[in-house]
């Protein structure tokens, strides 16, 4: 029978490259002692800079193997970044690319003496054919997942497909309410073999078969998540030689681009958040346990569809999924930069297959993305093709979830690429990177008013809340907690209205390294969490969800980091799902009044130092702190140099005498793409100068990093973007300048 070993500890690992890329046979003083999971970038990954090492690194381990008769052995990778060359006793035997899915490599030919000699070279470095290329976080390299020992009998289960788990169970449910559940297994040497299926106490046999189940407890997202649990046992002349068992729920879901989702017959809106896998100081190298306290906080919010972007996430997370009752958007990192090389496509068919072969059996999934953000760099043909045959491919794997896409927000509402997919989602940022947050709600009513048959979801929306900045005027961009819970109180408001959307994700339920970033002060991260990288503290917006969303009875007052307040009086807002709430100060109730997920007490009186402030409903409390003191604090405001904001009047400066756009042959314009304007040396000169002065004059940073992911859109592009946050007069400069420069 099977058995699996985890052979996490005791490796050697060298950061860096052996010198001609030789294979390393012995441990030398350049080698460290690390247990797995492990990254190599725990640390310079998050600390911005955009500097974080990538490239090739080793980890070595002697592996003993005892076989017994008749028996194969496998070592199998969860997960390793970016690509994985695994070698043997010196021989090179297998080669992986993509950083997320789990493969396996059978090592029975190479053992030598009972052992073999193991070396994985991992290797994050720019790939111009595997995906990502370009995306907002951290690519942290190594091998994050772990690896596992898996010794079977010569027959057994497959375990050379794709990564996949050698069993696939397809839930059918019938009009009548009975359902059929067809299995699959697949097998390896099946010579003189049977497969038994034992599962709700009934019996199948064959590498096919069917199951009928008279009455299914079904699988009913977050309100009752009940699994059934296949075991398969593989029996060879008459004795088992290999047992696997899989989790699987019945359900059915419809989506319908005006009622929205549908689960199991009934109106099931889908409200949730995207998440990444990365964590504080350990980047992807996270534990089982910190995996089960992302789910614990995600549930606690009361989320009931989660988007696992932009990536596969690990099995464990998929199938705490599948145990909290958990939608779940699956997707592959095609994202941001689209390269058009017929290996780079490959690469995406090759990450989609694993996707969903590993992971057919999750009956929380219910659609795969098969792209985000990708017409960044425009629209070229061979990303449409490249679009269509992934799709394609997904149907083709598997007919009985959907495909969707996340759009770029400038992306047409009538473009051809919004009819690829079965259903589609745009990413947002309006009230965030551009516009106030009610153009959100304009933006959803045309597109729906214009595309009735197109089922839309919201796959990202957010903006950053830093905990040290506080205002009693939030103001877009302005970084503050405040800000942040005004924005998420306006999304909720605005998507309760909208109950046509068939989903919508909050981006993201926790801060992450994106190592090119620098806003806010805070380098190497991207903010626009709910909750902290550390997974420590709850920012106000979390609390504003839970109202929303949760029936756990709670009372939240906000703003308890602004404990120095200048004013006599303040305000004092409360989120909860209860329907009265109390408020005291120093002692004393000022004020009941009705609370509809938030209220807000308007001029409390503050005396002068301490005062506490307690907020009080049913069997629920909160308290604060507030001091009142005589000048403001200025820690709580954003400095004007972190934001980049060099103080200047930039724009007031400019002066053009050109009224109209003009294109000449032969010289740049906005209408050319900023790389290749960069690719000219004085092109160079003037964009690096013109973006240096525009980010400071708009308060903005711009990394390499995010220069990178930009360089494929036109400068009209860019203009657009910022929509009338650039006066057309610095447009026409621009392209004045341009024009002067030749090709
Ligand atoms: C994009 C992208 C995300 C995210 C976001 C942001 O929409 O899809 O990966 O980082 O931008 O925060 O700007």
């Amino acid at each position: 029978m099977r058995r699996i070993e985890s052979i996490n500890s005791q490796w050697f690992f060298l950061k860096g490259d052996t010198k001609n890329h030789k294979v390393p046979v012995k441990v030398d003083k350049n080698f460290q002692k690390v247990n797995l999971p492990h990254t190599w970038n725990a640390l310079d990954g998050q600390d911005g800079g955009f500097d974080y090492y990538r490239g090739v690194c080793w980890y070595l381990k002697e592996i003993k193997v005892e076989l017994k008769k008749d028996e194969e052995v496998y070592l199998e990778f969860p997960a390793v970044s970016m690509t994985a060359d695994v070698y043997v006793n010196g021989q090179h035997i297998a080669h992986h690319e993509g950083g997320f899915s789990t493969f396996r490599v059978n090592v029975t030919p190479y053992i030598n003496h009972g052992k073999i000699e193991l070396a994985v070279c991992a290797d994050n470095s720019e790939s111009d054919k595997v995906y990502p290329q370009t995306a907002d976080f951290t690519f942290f390299g190594g091998l994050y997942r772990g690896v596992n020992l898996i010794t079977v009998n010569k027959s057994h289960f497959n375990l050379d497909y794709f990564g996949a788990s050698g069993i696939s169970v397809t839930p059918k449910l019938n009009d009548n309410g009975s359902a059929e559940v067809v299995i699959k297994s697949y097998i390896t040497n099946s010579e003189g073999c049977e497969v038994k299926y034992e599962v709700a106490g009934k019996t199948a046999y064959g590498e096919t078969a069917t199951i009928h189940l008279e009455n299914p407890h079904l699988w009913n997202g977050t309100k009752d998540p009940y699994l059934y649990t296949l075991t398969a046992t593989l029996e060879k002349n008459g004795k088992p030689v290999d047992k696997i068992s899989t989790h699987f729920g019945v359900r059915s879901f419809k989506i319908d681009a005006d009622k929205g989702f549908i689960l199991n017959g009934k109106s099931y809106p889908l409200h949730g958040v995207s998440r990444h896998q990365d964590r504080l100081d350990k980047g992807w190298a996270i534990s089982d346990k910190d995996q089960e306290e992302d789910m614990k906080l995600i549930a606690e919010m009361g989320a009931n569809t989660i988007r696992l972007a932009h990536y596969q996430h690990s099995q464990y997370f998929y199938d705490l999924c599948d145990e909290y009752g958990m939608i779940v958007w699956a997707e592959i990192p095609f994202i941001s930069t689209f390269m058009s090389s017929d290996e780079a496509k490959q690469n995406t068919f090759s990450q989609m297959r694993e996707l969903v072969l590993q992971n057919f059996n999750h009956p929380s999934i219910i659609c795969w993305g098969i792209a985000n953000e990708i017409t960044i760099g425009g629209e070229d043909p061979k990303l449409v093709k490249n679009l269509m045959e992934l799709n394609h491919l997904c149907h083709v794997l598997d007919n009985s979830r959907v495909t969707t896409i996340a759009q770029l927000s400038m992306l047409p509402m009538d473009s051809e690429l919004n009819k690829i997919t079965d259903v589609i989602s745009y990413n947002h940022y309006f009230g965030w990177y551009m516009g106030k947050v009610e153009d959100n709600a304009k933006w959803i009513d045309e597109f729906h008013k214009l595309n009735p048959n197109i089922c839309l979801g919201i796959s990202e929306y957010g903006c950053e809340g830093i905990l040290k900045y506080h205002t009693d005027e939030p103001k877009v961009q302005d970084y503050s907690e405040e800000y942040q819970a005004y924005y998420h109180e306006k999304m909720l408001e605005i998507f309760a209205k909208r109950p046509f959307l068939w989903s919508t994700y909050v981006w993201n339920m926790f801060d992450f390294a994106s190592d090119m970033r620098d806003e806010g002060g805070v380098k190497g991260r991207n903010n626009k969490g709910l909750i902290t990288f550390d997974r420590k503290i709850k920012k106000d917006s979390f609390y504003i969800y839970k109202a929303y969303w949760s029936d756990e009875k709670f009372v939240h007052i906000c703003s308890k980091r602004y404990i120095n307040r200048a004013t006599k009086k303040t305000d004092i807002k409360v989120y909860s799902n209860c329907d009265e709430i109390t408020l005291f100060v120093n002692g004393s109730g000022i004020a009941t009044l009705n609370c509809d997920k938030k209220v807000v007490f308007t001029n409390v009186e503050l005396k002068k130092g301490k005062n506490v402030i307690k907020a009080i409903a049913d069997k629920c409390i909160d308290e604060m702190v507030i001091n009142r003191v005589d000048t403001p604090d200025e820690s709580y405001i954003l400095k004007k140099e972190d934001k980049g904001n060099s103080g200047s009047n930039w724009f007031d400066t400019i002066e053009t005498e050109s009224t109209e756009l003009v294109f000449s042959d032969g010289y740049f314009s906005i209408k050319d793409k900023l790389g290749d304007i960069m690719k000219n040396p004085k092109g160079n000169e003037f964009v690096t100068k013109m973006i240096e002065s525009i980010t400071a004059e708009m308060s903005l940073n711009i990394s390499k990093g995010m220069m990178a992911m930009v360089k494929g859109l036109t400068l009209e592009k860019i203009f657009d973007m910022a929509g009338d946050k650039i006066p057309k007069k610095v447009k026409l400069w621009v392209n004045s300048e341009l024009s002067k420069i030749k090709k």
